[in-house]
């Protein structure tokens, strides 16, 4: 089984190139953004309960985005491999993630971190404002979404260099040039 985690600040490319490696690698993605964007629009009380968090940028609690992973990651456990979107932000959700995995005996196997400089995230995810029609995506809150990203996932990355699995990867080029590094990276491990 191929598991992947897609790592970087808002903006960095997460959503983008996740569909790219779907299509390629034939792997099931999950994303948290989407699944709590779901529970949103079905403005069910649990999706109230997430807008709270996200409007303001802020991460939604660990229980609530642990539930809504592990009951989607349950349900395609037949899969040829996951690449998880978005997930996980916290301390606590890696090592949740990790117990999941280890206990099925099908770890994460790589930690693809997407590097992009402030700056450029805010140009993009302006960008994405005019039409995503996401309300988190406002001057604002995009700057908080980076500070939250920099005080609260950034520190994961030291988790997951301590397990010898992350592969740096340049977000600042093009879509395409950004996919070709991540599919070397993935071939990569694969031939090992
Ligand atoms: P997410 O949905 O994960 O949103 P995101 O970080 O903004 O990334 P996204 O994938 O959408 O954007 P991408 O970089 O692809 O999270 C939203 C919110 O949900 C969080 O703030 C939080 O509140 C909550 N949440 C989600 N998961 C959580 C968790 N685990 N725990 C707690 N809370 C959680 O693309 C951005 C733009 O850049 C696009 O317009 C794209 O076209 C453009 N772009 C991409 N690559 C490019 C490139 N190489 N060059 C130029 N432009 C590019």
């Amino acid at each position: 089984m191929l598991n992947l985690i897609i790592f970087g600040p808002p903006g960095s490319g997460k959503g983008t190139q996740s569909a790219k490696i779907v299509e390629k690698y034939k792997v099931t993605h999950i994303s948290t953004g989407d699944l709590l964007r779901d529970e949103m629009e079905k403005k069910t009380p649990l999706g109230e309960e997430v807008r709270g968090y996200i409007d303001k940028g802020m991460l939604v609690p660990d229980d609530i985005v642990i539930r809504e992973l592990q009951e989607t990651a349950e349900r395609h456990m037949d899969t040829p491999g996951f690449i998880f979107d978005g997930f996980p932000r916290t301390i606590v959700q890696a090592e949740m993630l990790d117990k999941m995995m280890e206990e099925r005996g099908i770890p994460i196997n790589l930690v693809i971190s997407v590097d992009v400089d402030e700056q450029e995230l805010f140009k993009r995810l302006m960008g994405r404002a005019e039409d995503s029609g996401r309300s988190d995506d406002n001057e604002e809150i995009i700057w908080k979404r980076i500070e939250v990203y920099k005080s609260q996932t950034l520190p994961l990355l030291a988790y997951y260099r301590k397990q010898g699995k992350v592969a740096s990867i340049n977000g600042m080029e093009p879509v395409e040039e950004v996919f070709e590094n991540i599919s070397h990276a993935i071939d990569s491990l694969m031939a090992v």
